[in-house]
């Protein structure tokens, strides 16, 4: 029919087959393509039905994404999928939709636009589209319903979640499950029902319940979204475009689809989760580290350390079926270490998340040992000692001499030299920052931190190693901190000074979570111990400059012994279920030194507030990309959105930068400066691409265009 889509006929049957790898999206020419495949079927009597399959790994993924970014810079008006659709469904003959792999979004509105649909066991269907910040848009609000009920078509448009064949057979919208090949049981079930009259989608109504049960269902999705996916406007858009099909016709009902699909198409929530989506496979890409760089073994890891970072680093390995020896200095350090392994995977269970099976297979992985020498097999090892460099320095001398040449040796520090601690070894290019977030085995964060003299070939390794652990792996640059605890600190630094200046401690982390932060910067203190940056901050006192002002706050709670979480006292008290309160203590404390220091208190705003956390990020996320430690602005955003709890809608730091216009931020970061002085001086970049009127995204294609 054209390059997109291929037609073949098996006796009586046509197959239309859509091939635009690499995975079947409705690029123009790709709906057109199927429909003319169906309209000349209509003309051939000797042909009886049709079914449209995709080839290569899967059915449709959905609309193409990039097209929408075309649609709302006005280089292309809005695509005429639902027309096309509804002109599928309007053939004489049978279309058969055969679906292996994914039918998202548009993937399975097409689908339901054929009168029947059968599956491979293994595929899944679903309308992720708010994830993209927007609501199906041909159709599948309207047609959902009215195959599958409301109540699971209301989950399934506003949360998003596939569902797999199995269930989506069980519901109604799967006709057939088809083990083995899937063309020739498609073409077999669409003879079998060849002579039957067709069954269109849209006539339907069945399933579409009563006013009242209705009512109830969209009272608690809103209620339910309003909860758990705070500040999001798909979902609730998408919500009332399923309501639209329980109370009008299904044109009327299309028609509000259609406004509600385009009102979110151009909200800034769907550009920065369209600017997420292609991010997160971005970040795959190194332009000197090429994807057909070989990559080596990991078969067997071993990994140093059986704390709370290696024992979630252990669970994160064996999870993914790779057998673990876990090394600790003595016996009782080891044992502490399984038990919390064993109690988290218990909590697992708990949750229904895994099987006990599952879980004792996950131990039997596990290999407790208190020497070195069963690491002369594996291939990585992974420290996840205390973080202090000597310690770090002695055991990857140790790890050079116990492990075999080409091994490769991996740190989990935070914030060290990583040259400095590769120079502890005779084998440079085998070393390099592995920085998991904690709990490692829940965060998708890996931070690759790329050390002067590590191989392409690690590097390309751990790149792909990390999708294998269900992590995201981010490449960066050796500095201190690397780049997401780098950036935390400016931003960590002025929640103190806020606090030191007059905010109340809860004030600062409400501002920030009313942003649409996960936690506040000082709750998060307390969650992974105020000891933390201050054994840092103690290490590094010597790098400060003399005269520039530093927080105090911290130090001091941490001087009386207030950690945080672990002591019950920290920024908040804890009571024996962890839950926070204000501590009346901590206010007088504060403010009796900040008395001290000379800080004169005010009353400050929940704007204050975020613009002084966020655009630290910002400011010092532009001196990383320009010194070259992070590889694209995206990359910024990508960490910060999975191992900090920047929220997603936003986009990241660097995104939410641009969409409130790079003039402004940088004007605002002059402001600052102004009344706080050179912690505030703007990053070259930042007053450069302002002063350009351009973009941090604008920057990447740049950089991507010269490298
Ligand atoms: C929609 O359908 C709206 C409708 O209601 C109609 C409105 C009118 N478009 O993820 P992968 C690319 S909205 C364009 O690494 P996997 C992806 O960028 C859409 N490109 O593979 C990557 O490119 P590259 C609703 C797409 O095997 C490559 O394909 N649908 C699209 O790990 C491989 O992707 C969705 O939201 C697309 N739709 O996972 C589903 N999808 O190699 C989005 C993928 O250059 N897609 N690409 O980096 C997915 O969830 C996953 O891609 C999928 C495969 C599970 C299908």
């Amino acid at each position: 029919m054209n390059n997109l889509v291929r037609v073949s006929t098996n006796d009586d049957v046509t197959v239309i087959t859509i091939d635009n790898p690499p995975v079947n999206a409705l690029s123009p020419g790709v709906p057109e393509g199927i429909l003319a495949a169906i309209d000349q079927m209509n003309q051939d009597p000797a042909i009886k039905a049709a079914v449209v399959i995709g080839a290569g790994r899967t059915f449709v993924a959905g609309a193409d994404i990039k097209e929408f970014g075309k649609m709302t810079s006005g280089v292309r008006s809005r695509g005429s999928l639902l027309p096309l659709l509804l002109r599928i469904e309007d053939s004489r003959k049978p279309v058969v939709m055969a679906i292996h792999g994914s039918a998202f979004g548009g993937g399975l509105e097409l689908a339901m636009a054929g009168h029947n649909r059968v599956a491979s066991p293994s595929a899944q269907v679903g309308q992720p589209e708010v994830n993209l910040g927007i609501i199906p848009g041909a159709g599948g609000t309207q047609r959902l319903p009215r195959l599958i009920g409301v109540a699971k078509a209301v989950e399934m448009c506003a949360g998003g979640k596939p569902v797999s064949a199995r269930e989506a057979a069980s519901l109604g919208l799967i006709d057939q499950l088809i083990e083995g090949d899937l063309a020739a049981g498609a073409v077999a079930f669409a003879r079998s029902i060849a002579e039957s009259p067709v069954s269109k989608t849209r006539d339907r109504s069945e399933k579409l319940g009563s006013a009242a049960e209705c009512a109830a269902i969209f009272a608690t999705a809103r209620d339910s979204v309003r909860k758990k996916q705070r500040a999001l406007l798909a979902p609730l858009a998408a919500i009332d475009a399923v309501e639209a099909a329980t109370q009008l016709p299904f044109e009327e009902g299309c028609q509000t689809e259609a406004r509600l699909f385009t009102e979110c198409l151009f909200s800034d929530q769907s550009k920065a989760l369209i600017h997420v989506f292609f991010s997160e496979r971005e970040v795959a890409k190194i332009p000197d580290v090429p994807k057909e760089t070989p990559a080596l073994p990991v078969n067997r890891v071993a990994v140093v350390g059986s704390g709370t970072m290696g024992g979630g680093i252990a669970m994160v390995f064996v999870n993914a079926g790779i057998p673990v020896v876990l090394k600790d200095v003595d016996q009782a350090a080891l044992e502490m270490g399984l038990n919390r392994i064993k109690r988290n995977y218990a909590t697992s269970v708990q949750r229904g998340r895994f099987t006990q099976s599952y879980v004792d297979e996950r131990l039997e992985l596990i290999k407790p040992v208190l020497s070195y020498d069963a690491f002369s097999d594996v291939d990585m090892a992974v420290e996840a000692v205390f973080e202090g460099m000597a310690p770090k320095k002695t055991v990857f001398a140790e790890l050079d001499s116990a492990c075999r040449p080409g091994a490769i040796l991996a740190s989990n520090t935070s914030t060290l030299n990583i040259d400095e601690i590769a120079g502890a070894t005779s084998r440079p290019e085998s070393v390099l920052g592995t920085h998991f977030f904690s709990p490692a085995n829940v965060m998708r964060l890996l931070e690759i931190v790329r050390g002067k003299k590590t191989s392409k070939e690690v590097i390309a390794t751990c790149m792909q190693m990390s999708k294998k652990l269900g992590k995201i792996g981010v490449l960066v640059g050796n500095c201190r901190g690397f780049v997401g605890n780098r950036m935390f600190g400016p931003y960590r630094r002025e929640a103190q000074f806020l606090v030191e200046e007059g905010a109340d401690v809860a004030a600062v982390d409400e501002a920030l979570v009313e942003f649409g932060n996960a936690m506040g910067p000082l709750a998060t203190g307390d969650l992974a111990g105020l000891d933390v940056g201050w054994r840092i901050r103690k290490e590094y006192r010597h790098l400060e400059k003399p005269g520039v002002r530093q927080p105090f706050a911290e130090d001091r709670l941490c001087e009386l012994g207030r950690y945080g979480q672990k002591t019950m006292k920290g920024w908040y008290q804890y009571d024996e279920n962890r839950r926070a309160s204000a501590d009346p203590e901590v206010t007088t404390l504060v403010r009796k030194w900040s008395a001290e220091a000379g800080i004169p208190q005010r009353q400050i705003s929940a704007s204050e507030i975020v613009d002084r956390c966020i655009y630290a990020l910002v400011n010092e996320g532009a001196r990383i990309l320009e010194e070259g430690y992070a590889l694209r602005a995206a990359d910024i955003d990508i960490i910060y959105l999975n191992g900090y709890g920047f929220p997603p809608y936003r986009g990241g730091p660097m995104w939410h930068a641009d969409t409130v216009g790079l003039p402004k931020v940088y004007q605002r970061i002059c402001e600052l400066q102004l009344q706080h002085g050179e912690l505030w001086t703007p990053a070259p970049l930042l007053k450069r691409l302002a002063e350009e009127g351009k973009t941090f995204a604008e920057y990447d294609k740049q950089q991507l265009a010269a490298a």
